[in-house]
């Protein structure tokens, strides 16, 4: 496996380069242009001066996560051809600068939701968390209100007050939308990008729901098993893949994670590793560690070992610990914690292995 670490950016993140070079093994940034909204146009000078601040402080830059999907895409609109071309035209530019994977979601409006982004652990340390019965209770706009509160001043991925600005008209839009028609609009932009991914060599790989249900009576339909391998057959390509999130697709007590990976592993460029503990109707993330959550992190590693896995992956968000401030989810300590236990729990199977 190759071991990426999200980074935000030059004056963007608590997280810097030079504290990411002392985690053990870890050659990758994941990056984006953080200050594009979907459907923007990404400059090739923009790519190349992103690129090259990162590659000169000693690290690879092959995995962009996300260039995000115009909500007229997921709605299916007549101007999606145009975003679609917009799309297209940023896979040939990433590609230039010689990106390997492209992780995007297609969650309609939200990205990933929670009711808290710092409950409390017996620890002291602090975690997002989902507690079903306070997302239902609430309403957008105190939802809204917690999250940009809850924050610290850092823009959420998937949370732009671009995006937000729209709400109400583009919630409006989707009470047309079913799982149906949410489908034949995947189905359509894959038919689109795929084959352009492919002239280009990268690997699309698409992120699951979080949580892996509908929220808001929003449709979403990249939860379950079934829904991954209907994803990877609408076009049977190994540019059209996905980014395997333990922590997302682990929400639900449904998903058998080690199976499904074991399935889907030569159509996995990108892990996204994190422990979740479950219960009830309420989640809330956890150490990386197996026995701190519901799923079983060591089973994943091991099937990753035993495929000898050569993708991407990285330690998706950490808790909050030692009085860091940080984006929730994205400090500097519990990812790199999180990392030493996947190298740990690797380098354990090698050994056995040899
Ligand atoms: C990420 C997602 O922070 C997170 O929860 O895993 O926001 C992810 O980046 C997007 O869904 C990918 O498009
Ligand atoms: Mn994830």
């Amino acid at each position: 496996m190759k071991m990426a670490f999200r980074w935000f950016g030059e004056n963007n993140d608590s997280v810097t380069l030079d504290q990411i070079r002392q985690i053990p093994q870890t050659s990758n940034i994941v990056w984006s242009l953080h200050d594009k909204v979907a459907g923007d146009t990404w400059s090739e000078a923009e790519i190349t001066k992103e690129a090259n601040f990162i590659k000169a402080q000693g690290f690879e830059i092959d995995v962009v996560e996300s260039v995000n999907i115009h909500e007229d895409i997921k709605l299916g609109k007549v101007s999606r051809d145009k975003y679609i071309e917009i799309y297209q035209d940023t896979i040939r530019k990433l590609s230039k600068v010689g990106v390997k994977v492209i992780c995007y979601n297609f969650m309609p409006v939200f990205d990933w939701m929670r009711s808290d982004l710092a409950m409390p652990l017996k620890d002291g340390s602090t975690v997002l968390a989902y507690d079903a019965d306070i997302v239902e209770a609430r309403s957008f706009e105190q939802t809204l209100k917690d999250f940009s509160d809850g924050a610290l001043g850092y823009t959420l991925p998937g949370w732009e007050p671009e995006r937000l600005a729209l709400l109400a008209e583009t919630l409006k839009a989707y009470q047309s939308i079913t799982e149906d028609q949410l489908w034949k609009n995947l189905e359509y932009f894959l038919k689109a990008i795929i084959p352009v991914a492919r002239e280009y060599g990268i690997k699309m790989a698409i992120h699951p729901d979080d949580p892996p249900w509908s929220i808001f009576n929003l449709p979403r339909i990249v939860n379950r098993v079934e829904h991954l391998r209907k994803i990877l057959s609408l076009v049977d390509d190994p540019h059209n893949g996905l980014t395997f999130c333990t922590g997302s697709l682990g929400s639900t007590s449904e998903n058998d994670l080690p199976a499904m990976l074991t399935e889907f592993i030569d159509r996995t460029p990108f892990m996204h590793i994190r422990n979740v503990k479950r219960e009830d109707r309420l989640f809330y993330e956890t150490s990386h560690r197996t026995q701190d959550g519901s799923v079983n992190i060591t089973k994943i590693i091991e099937v990753l070992h035993a495929h000898n896995y050569q993708g991407y992956v990285r330690p998706d968000h950490g808790r909050m610990l030692w009085n860091e401030a940080a984006r929730p989810g994205y400090g500097l300590y519990d990812r790199a914690l999180g990392i030493m236990y996947l190298w740990g729990l690797w380098d354990a199977f090698q050994q056995k292995s040899k």
